[in-house]
Formats: C-alpha cells, structure tokens, sequence
C-alpha cells in the first residue's frame, strides 16, 4: 500500500533560465523537509538533483532529475529542469507530468529568455503556474521593480502571495494570514485584497458573500475557488526565497502543499484516442479504482542500470505485479520492480496511486511519450504532442574508427529516446548522418557522452542545409512504360499535373481519373512512384514539398498492368511535370535573437546583414544589455557562435528558431545544383 492517496499528492515541475537557482532551491526543500540532512551545493558538486559527473563539471544542470518530499501531510514531487535553452526539450518534456510549472526567476538578472519560453510552454499545456522569485539575499535585486516587470511581461494576474521584508530577512504571508506587518514594498493588505478580488472573480455565488461580507472569507472557503483560479490562468501567484539563507523556503513548502491543486484540481491531461479524423480527446481521472494509465515522459539509459522507464500515473493504480501494455502492443510486460526517484537513488515502492511519478527499469519497449495501461481496448491512446522546437543546430558526424558505424547508430539512437530536441537524420542526397539539436552547447554535452558513456568517438563537419524544392509553375507530365522480357510484360500510362501548393502545405496527391482508364488498384502505385521523387527531389537531391498531384488519365493492360509499372510511369511522369514546373530551391530562414550589451549593436548588425539576414528590431535591458531580434539563412550561420563572441568580447550569446522556407537566391541554386548528380535511369 502507499501510505498517500491521489489527493494528498502535488506534482511540481521546477522552470526557468540556468542559474535562477532551481538546483539549489531543491537542496533547500529537500533539507527543510528533513528528505536530506543538509542542502548540498552546486559548486561543491554535492546536489541531489546535478549528479551526473557533467553536470557537476559544468556546474549547471542538463537534463531533468526526479526528488520528493512530505509536508503538511502532502507527496510533493520535485522535477527539477535544466535552464540553458539549448536543453528546452528537457524541460518541455516534462511538463505533461505535472499540475504545477514553478517558475524560477532570479532576483537579480530577471525576466530571461527561458523565463519566456517556459512560461509559454506551460501556458500552452493548461498548467496552473507559480512564479517563485529567488535570490532575494541578492543586493543588487529590486524586487518591486522585478515584480512590476512581471505583471507587465505576464499579466495582471501574476500577484504577490507573500512579500519580503525587514531587507529580505523574512517574508510575510498576504493569503492565510494577512496580519505579518510592513514589508519592503507594496503591503500586505493591499496584496490579501488582490489575491482575494482574483480568485472570487472565478465563482459567482462567492462572489456574493464576499460582497456582502467583506474580506471575511476563511482560506478553507476559498480553496476550490483558488484552485479554479489557477487552472483557468486567472491567478499566477509570485512568491519570494532565498535557496541559500532559506527565507521563504518554509512559505514555499507552505504554498505549495496548501496551495497547489493535486491531480483532481489540475486541468484534466489532454488524453487522446484513435487515429487522423477518428481521434477524439478522453477523459481520464486521478481514480485509484480504474484502469491504469500512466505517460512516459522520460527516459533514461544508464550504463548499469539499464533502460529507465520514467512515468507519470494518471489513472487508476501500479504495483509490481501489474501486467502494462506499452501502447498499442499486443503483449504485456509485468511491472516486477516500481521505484521512486531520488536524484540518481531509485527507491522500491509497492506501488503508485494517481499522481505518482515512478520508474521501472529494462523495459526494453518502453519510449519516450509512451501511454503504459492495463487493459487490452487502449488503442491509439497517446497524449497531445508537445510543441517541442525545430532542432536546427547540425553537425554530420562519422565515427573516427572504422568498423564503428553499428555501435554509432546504437548510441545515436538511444541519445534520440531521452531527447524530444535531438534528433539524427540521414541526408541521402550528401550521403552523411546529422545530428541535430537545439545548440552548440547541445550537441558538445551528446558528443561528450558519446564519447565517455558509449565509447564512440566521432569527427564532425559542418553538415548539409536542409534544403528543400518546389515548384513555382503547373505542369502537365505523361509517360508510357512499356517493357516486354520473354512472356510477361509490363505496362502502365499515366497523364497527370502538378502545381504548387502554399508553403507548408506538403504533398497532396489526387486521383482525378474517370471511367476506370486505370484501375483503382493501381493508383496506390502511381502514388508510390511520385513519393520515390518527393524524397529525392528534383534539382539537387532534396526533398520536395508543397506540391500538388493530380492523376487525371492513362492506360492499363488487363495481363500486363502490374504495381510496378505504374510505379515507374508515375515516377517518370512526375519527373516530366516537374522539370517543366519551374522548380526552385528552398532554404530555411531562422528567427535569430542574440543578447549582448548595446555597445555591439553595430557590429552585430553590420555581420549579420554580410550574411543575407537582417535586423527586425531590439530592445535594451538592465544593465546596458540587448536583445536583438532579426532573420538569416540557416546557411549563413557557420561559424557564428565564434564570430558572435569574438564581437562581444566572449559574452554574447544567441538562440535561433526555425521561421520559414525561402526560395534561394538563383546563383546558389545552381551552385548547389551543379554539385549534385542525380542518378538517373
Ligand atoms: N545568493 C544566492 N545565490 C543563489 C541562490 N540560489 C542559488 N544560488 C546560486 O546560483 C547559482 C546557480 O544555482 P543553480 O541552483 O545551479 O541554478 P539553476 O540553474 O536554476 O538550477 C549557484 O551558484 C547557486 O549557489 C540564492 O537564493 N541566493
Ligand atoms: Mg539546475
């Protein structure tokens, strides 16, 4: 048996850029709860939640890590995120295991960009959100200031739930006991009435009393209506701590196992079922009696331990003796060890109730944003994607040593299962494999463990754009395959057109034959054939995109008609239409933002307009710092995390999104043209 139930459980996802003090405000939680003797540190490499031997050199954290604690009869679940946005996927991912994204922010360097980023994501995912300020300790922190930047970045229902006071020594409560006296900034009373005024707004009949009354409302009746509040976005509570000196922390614990909503109260997750027209959303309910359901949201491969299975429960419950079915599989596996998550601890449990996040181990089918569930009918079950970013940043990789490919490919692969922002890509037309992720820092901290955790060493290059084509014109294209080889021949005509479709539009491919002149079961085959074409492309070996066929006549033989025939007619039809269709290329056009201080302006405009990008705008900061937004080929950017620190004297630093395609300028489609043969028969 678990020794708590569903509703005493709060699940807390730890946000926010690096350095705010997520790692740290662990330790203090963990230490207030008596969960750990004494905080550790992050310089000392003494943490629970950075104990990988990396993460402990380059003192921040890189991946996401699992801890608990009890207080105030609750089971809180601490995920703890890293804040380097070269890592986003790490943290996004784990937001489907969650009601509640705590957002970090440090006292003294602010609003950051993965302050934006998360704040967004959770949004997106419907998740109730607390914004933790931490560093008050700092002396260089303004925090009435901070607090007024983080209404207006995020709205007015970000409010103050406690406020510092006597210089940041303490914090006083504004919700459950508005009486703790004079504060650094703003006062108590006028925050209690706020955060009052707000979460009444969302019940109707306490709205009444409450206008009747006045501010006599006990916290017990504003409960559910809080818990309203916070899943409709109606109410972000800010709170203030310092992780090192530990004001607030006791608040903190308060607030979130008072406060926060438990997996009942939270926004229901967005389950679905069934495929394309078919998928309808599900409700699924924190429901220890019901079936069980629980979401994959991480992996881990650990050299020693295997393959780490790390879930969410969402409904009904686990033990070891559970027989999960890993999606749509027909066989289940048995549970046999369930554990808990400490850090890099795993601690055996008997089992999980609703809400729980727990690991089972060498579960071989088990992967990333997997639905695990204990009954036959669950198919197609999954929950809705993240919004994961493009990954943009590539490096073509080979192994320095010969004979290591396969070991490559086995490593690739399991670096892909525990990273939604990692992906690797085989780019046929130059014959390399891509690794892709986020950023440089990205795909040095995967070389790394390439390297020391699965011994392959690799070279790398910089790798192919991912160009794409398209046509620009409507074509008609036709061609008659005919082949007679002893008895049996081959024949198949196709007539068909293409014209081009808006940019993202992709492929769309239509059937507009009459009277039977080909037979329906052919025109899978024709399709097949002009999707070989898709992949390869027309110009220069890339794929095709935005394009629209329609078949609209041909022929058949009633002996001689075969799949492959008409596979081969579409392809060369296709081939024909598209050579007349005007094709171009297309490059990827990233959003580039770039934070540097305001006296790089000028250089950094001048190199980024030598590379066909441009500036759309900027906008200072604290402390004589900018950020620039603007837009570039994806081409154009080799090199520019050296260029960008030789300009700003080592301190600049960027992030780049993917915007949208773009027809390249003609002199570099024919360079790229020329380079590329393509093997025609
Ligand atoms: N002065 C002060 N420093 C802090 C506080 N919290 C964290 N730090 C320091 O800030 C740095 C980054 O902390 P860390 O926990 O790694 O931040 P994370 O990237 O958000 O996980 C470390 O050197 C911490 O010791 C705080 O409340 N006050
Ligand atoms: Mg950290």
């Amino acid at each position: 048996m678990s020794d708590y139930n569903a509703e005493d459980v709060r699940n807390i996802a730890l946000v926010g850029h690096a350095g705010a003090g997520k790692t740290t405000l662990v330790e203090a939680l963990l230490a207030a709860t008596g969960v750990i003797p004494a905080p550790g540190s992050i310089n000392k490499g003494t943490t629970v939640c950075d104990y990988d031997p990396m993460e402990k050199e380059q003192l921040h954290s890189l991946d996401a890590a699992i801890t608990s604690f009890t207080a105030h009869g609750k089971h809180v679940n601490l995920i703890d995120t890293p804040g380097y946005p070269d890592f986003l996927g790490r943290a996004i991912s784990v937001l489907p295991a969650v009601e509640t994204a705590a957002m970090v922010i440090n006292a003294q360097s602010g609003i950051e960009p993965m302050t934006l980023r998360m704040m967004k994501a959770a949004d997106n995912r419907n998740l109730c959100r607390l914004i933790i300020v931490n560093q008050i300790d700092s002396p260089e922190a303004n925090l009435a200031e901070l607090t007024e930047q983080i209404r207006e970045t995020f709205g007015p229902e970000c409010l103050p739930i406690n406020l510092p006071a006597d210089g940041a020594q303490r914090v006083v409560d504004c919700f459950f006991d508005p009486t703790g006296g004079d504060t650094d900034f703003s006062s108590v009373e006028e925050s209690h009435a706020r955060i009052i005024d707000q979460v009444v707004e969302v019940d109707e009949n306490l709205m009444e009393v409450y206008l009747e009354q006045g501010q006599d409302l006990k916290p017990e009746q504003l409960h559910d209506p809080f818990e309203a509040a916070l899943r409709e976005a109606h109410l972000i509570p800010i709170c203030y701590c310092s992780a090192t000196t530990g004001v607030g922390i006791p608040e903190l614990i308060e607030i979130i196992s008072r406060l926060m909503p438990n997996p009942a109260e939270g926004n229901p997750p967005p389950f679905l079922k069934g495929e394309g027209a078919d998928m309808a959303p599900v409700m699924v309910s924190p429901d220890p009696t019901k079936h069980a359901i629980a979401h994959v949201f991480k992996i881990i491969n650990d050299p020693f331990r295997g393959k780490l299975g790390i879930f969410r429960i969402h409904q009904g419950r686990v033990t070891a003796q559970t027989q999960l079915y890993v999606g749509d599989a027909r066989k289940p596996f048995k549970v046999n060890h369930l554990f808990r998550l400490h850090g890099t601890e795993l601690i055996e449990v008997p089992e999980g109730v609703p809400g729980d996040i727990l690991a089972v181990s060498r579960v071989d089918d088990i992967h990333f944003d997997a639905v695990l569930h204990d009954s036959h009918d669950e198919d197609h079950f999954h929950l809705s994607s993240m919004e994961c970013p493009v990954p943009l940043f590539g490096l073509a990789i080979h192994p320095t040593k010969r004979g290591d490919e396969q070991k490559l490919t086995d490593a690739l692969h399991k670096l892909e299962s525990e990273d939604p922002c990692f992906h690797v890509e085989h780019n046929a037309a130059a014959n390399e494999t891509v690794m892709r992720g986020l950023g440089e820092l990205h795909l040095r901290v995967l070389l790394r463990r390439l390297s020391e955790q699965y011994h392959v060493d690799v070279e790398t290059h910089p790798p192919s754009i991912p160009y794409r084509e398209t046509i620009t014109a409507k074509a008609d294209g036709h061609h008659r395959h005919k082949k007679q080889t002893g008895g049996a021949g081959q024949f198949g005509e196709v007539y068909l057109r293409v014209e081009p479709m808006e940019r993202g539009g992709g492929f769309e491919f239509i059937d507009a034959t009459v009277g039977g002149v080909i037979p329906n079961n052919f025109i899978p085959s024709i399709e097949k054939g002009v999707r070989q074409v898709l992949d390869e492309g027309a110009i220069a070996g890339y794929p095709m995109h935005d394009i629209r066929v329609t078949v609209y006549d041909g022929k058949y033989h009633p002996v001689d008609s075969k799949d492959i025939a008409f596979a081969t007619a579409g392809r060369k039809a296709f081939i024909d239409a598209v050579e007349k269709a005007r094709p171009v290329l297309l490059e990827p056009i990233v959003k580039i933002r770039i934070t540097a201080q305001g006296s790089a302006m000028g250089d950094l405009a001048g190199d980024l307009s030598s590379r066909r990008g441009r500036i759309n705008g900027s906008d200072s900061k604290s402390r004589g710092r900018i950020v620039i937004e603007g837009e570039v080929p994806l081409a154009e950017l080799d090199g520019y995390d050296a260029r960008l620190k030789a300009l700003t004297g080592g301190e600049g630093t960027y992030s780049i999104e993917l915007s949208h395609y773009d027809t390249v300028p003609g002199n570099i489609q024919k360079q790229l043209a020329d380079a590329y043969q393509r093997a025609d028969d």
